[in-house]
């Protein structure tokens, strides 16, 4: 089994923990944007390849990785609820970061980024009022959302002041030995 990532990436995060949780064998190749533009339709990482079986989701990857290993997938419909919403919040920031960081293109100059920043915002209170049961082991919604909450420090593009739920589970979710393992590179 193989999977193809960076190490920058929340939704690659999200499945290397369960890679660590789940200790099933898998080769991780480090792929960047150029790469994953060829080997995967849909042009991102991760992307999964098991014998005949190609992935190229995060959760199709997480729900085989966890049937593999005998647990179930999000069988709560809550937590569930938690990692659908934190993947639109994530992808509406993945989405302006790479807009501003490729080709310099600001919320002030497009409509439907400025919606996308909104999003972004409204996005995080929202999660911040989530039922969150912020103790470890952390369900797959809640690494999911620390996942993305990591990733958007790091990358400078959110802020917790005042999102006091949110900033508990990622001082939480910092204490886990495999999120530990997994922190996105100093110099990413
Ligand atoms: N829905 C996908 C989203 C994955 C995704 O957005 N990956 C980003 C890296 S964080 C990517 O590869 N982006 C490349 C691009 O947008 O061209 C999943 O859950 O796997």
């Amino acid at each position: 089994m193989k999977i193809y990532g960076s190490f920058t990436s929340p939704f690659v995060r999200h499945c290397r923990i369960a890679l660590l949780e789940t200790e099933l064998s898998c080769e991780f190749i480090e792929t960047d944007a150029t790469q994953s533009a060829t080997i995967s339709p849909t042009k991102k990482v991760p992307l999964l390849v098991d014998g005949d079986l190609t992935l190229t989701d995060s959760s199709s990857i997480l729900r085989y990785l966890r049937e593999k290993s005998g647990t179930g997938f999000m069988a709560d419909i809550v937590d569930f609820e938690l990692f659908n919403m934190t993947n639109t919040v994530m992808d509406a920031s993945v989405n302006i970061f790479f807009l501003e960081k490729f080709d310099n293109i600001t919320a002030e100059q497009s409509q439907y980024l400025s919606r996308q920043k909104a999003r972004v915002l409204s996005g995080l209170e929202a999660l911040n009022e989530a039922p969150i049961n912020a103790q470890l082991p952390l369900s797959d919604g809640l690494i999911r959302l620390a996942c993305f909450l990591d990733w958007g420090i790091y990358r400078e593009r959110i802020n917790l002041k005042a999102l006091t739920n949110l900033t508990r589970l990622l001082d939480v979710a910092r204490t886990d030995k495999n999120f530990i393992k997994t922190a996105p590179p100093i110099d990413g």
